[in-house]
């Protein structure tokens, strides 16, 4: 249940605000609001995976073990139009204990899609571990901690963490439903043990635990508790210190009266002080949530995809890093998959009373949509989030994986979206039911090639 509410994702069109970047001065000329503004910025990244981190331990779930789901997703699913493609699994590693030895079973069996990120603690993903990077055999890899010098232990690969804590995020193709069983094994032997005969002897403190469970942490409102914000964000940075590029940026919360602690640091800090962030956070938030659009680019009339994600932050661009907690914090970079969401720029809304179909000629199946892994179409309700269409005969999606697509005799496809069966078209295949009403669609590609990436554009639906 827990893993169903993920985030995954294209933003919601979202309103315009005004923009925060001016603000008071102070008696000694300096923008002291401008630096509210960039401390709240720098720390979005950062405390959006720690109110993650803080939701996944106020659940129960054990650090340093994964959880996984059990199920696909299904129409009771919340969430952000969740796929119906891969399986979750996760953990929060604390490295502080030894480095961990990441175990992944055989994937060679239809060479299933799989993908584990590794995210560190200022939400970069400085790693991923999957079919795309080493292949399908069974293995294992080492990550070890950010002061590790020499070989891997074990003399397994080597994977160096840039943070002490780790978000581990995996995703396993699901082939259908009746993959189920199969897709559980799996997934139950996805294993990490840690090596605590290799703990290192000095680390900085332990990343605090949550201290509210109730309201759960919620990592789409960093508002949600005030400049509480400020003592999380003060907290990750006494116990993942921060890379050295971001020396300004340290030093602008300093200039604020925060430094890194994993005491409340607020407690200490001045009426004055406390009103110049309080005053900072609420317009700072509303300014990111409405440019968060602007990194999921349109593409063509009708499509917005999931272009732009390289999941490295590594950099100072704490903006860019901002939006990307925004639009979805743990989702796919581009090479692992890319989404279009039927979102076209005239506002036509879908309309489920009439059958209208999207057709995929065989060149463009085999050069951009079935490139390096499979595809998949699925139909979702037009509400804010979009959930998966309830309807008799459970069918929400047509992928190239479950055997169940049709394909044409010239190898092109036709997908019929309605309400009711198609009855007026040549043919009644590859049915996707939608609402007696107004629908949204999306359609993804895993493993997508270069091509995909930087020039395709599905094709549009029309009438039947
Ligand atoms: C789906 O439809 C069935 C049959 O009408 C109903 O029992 C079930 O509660 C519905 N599920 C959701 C999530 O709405
Ligand atoms: C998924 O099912 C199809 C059809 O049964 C099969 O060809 C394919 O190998 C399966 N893939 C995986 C990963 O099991
Ligand atoms: C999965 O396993 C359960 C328990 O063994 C069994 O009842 C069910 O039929 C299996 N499902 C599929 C799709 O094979
Ligand atoms: C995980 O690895 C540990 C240590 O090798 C082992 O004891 C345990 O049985 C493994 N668990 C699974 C599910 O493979
Ligand atoms: C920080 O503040 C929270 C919420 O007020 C409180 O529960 C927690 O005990 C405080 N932590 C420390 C180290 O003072
Ligand atoms: C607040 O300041 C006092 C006095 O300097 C200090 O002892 C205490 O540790 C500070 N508290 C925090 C949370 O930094
Ligand atoms: C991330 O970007 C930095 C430069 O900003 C580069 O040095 C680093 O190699 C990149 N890391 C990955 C995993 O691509
Ligand atoms: C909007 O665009 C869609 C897809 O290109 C098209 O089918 C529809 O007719 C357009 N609607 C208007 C009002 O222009
Ligand atoms: C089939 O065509 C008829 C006549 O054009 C039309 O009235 C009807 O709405 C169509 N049905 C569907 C399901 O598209
Ligand atoms: C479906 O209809 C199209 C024409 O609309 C035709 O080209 C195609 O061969 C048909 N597919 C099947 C599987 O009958
Ligand atoms: C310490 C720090 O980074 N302070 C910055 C506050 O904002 C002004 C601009 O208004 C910068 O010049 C300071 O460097």
């Amino acid at each position: 249940m827990f893993l169903s509410s993920t985030l995954l994702y294209l933003s919601l069109a979202r309103l315009g605000f005004a923009s925060p970047f001016t603000g008071r001065d102070s008696s000694d000329g300096s923008d002291v609001q401008g630096n509210a503004t960039a401390a709240y910025i720098y720390g979005y990244g950062p405390v959006a995976v720690n109110r993650f981190r803080n939701l996944y331990l106020c659940e129960g779930l054990s650090k340093d073990q994964f959880t996984y789901n059990t199920a696909p997703s299904s129409p009771a699913t919340i969430g952000f139009e969740p796929n119906y493609d891969t399986i979750y699994s996760l953990d929060f590693l604390d490295l502080r204990n030894g480095p961990a030895v990441i175990e992944i079973p055989d994937m060679f069996t239809g060479l299933r899609y799989h993908n584990l990120m590794l995210i560190d603690a200022y939400s970069n993903i400085f790693a991923q571990i999957g079919g795309r990077t080493e292949g399908y055999a069974a293995g294992s890899y080492a990550l070890v901690y950010p002061e590790w010098t020499g070989a891997a232990p074990n003399d397994l690969p080597i994977f160096t963490a840039t943070t002490w804590d780790v978000w581990v995020y995996g995703r396993t193709e699901f082939n259908g439903t009746s993959d189920v069983n199969t897709t559980d094994a799996l997934q139950a032997e996805y294993n990490i043990t840690v090596l605590t005969e290799y703990a290192p002897a000095n680390t900085p403190p332990t990343l605090p635990a949550p201290t509210i469970c109730d309201p759960v942490p919620n990592w789409q409102d960093l508002t949600q508790y005030g400049v509480e914000y400020y003592d999380e964000l003060m907290a990750i940075l006494a116990s993942n210190p921060p890379p050295s590029d971001d020396a300004a940026a340290v030093a602008n919360l300093a200039a604020l009266g925060l430094y890194p602690s994993t005491s409340n640091v607020t407690a200490n800090l001045t009426s004055e002080q406390l009103t110049v962030l309080e005053i900072a956070m609420a317009p700072t938030d509303n300014y990111l949530q409405a440019n968060a659009i602007d990194v999921t680019p349109q593409v063509g009339a009708n499509y917005v995809a999931s272009l732009g994600r390289t999941g490295n932050y590594s950099g100072t661009d704490y903006y860019n890093r901002a939006l990307q907690a925004i639009n979805g914090i743990g989702a796919n970079t581009d090479v692992e998959a890319v989404y279009f969401a039927y979102t076209p720029t005239n506002g036509t809304v879908l309309d489920g009373t009439k059958t209208q179909v999207l057709h995929f000629e065989a060149n463009e199946l085999d050069d951009q949509i079935n490139t390096g892994g499979f595809w998949s179409v699925t139909v979702y309700t037009d509400t804010q989030e979009g959930s998966l269409y309830n309807n008799s005969l459970n069918r929400y999606v047509y992928n190239s994986h479950d055997g169940e697509t049709q394909y044409n005799a010239d190898g092109s496809l036709d997908i019929f979206f309605g309400y009711t069966a198609p009855v007026n078209s040549t043919n009644t295949t590859n049915w996707l039911p939608t609402p007696d009403g107004s629908f949204k669609f999306t359609i993804r590609t895993y493993l997508p090639n270069m091509n995909t990436i930087y020039s395709y554009i599905p094709p549009s639906i029309v009438d039947a």
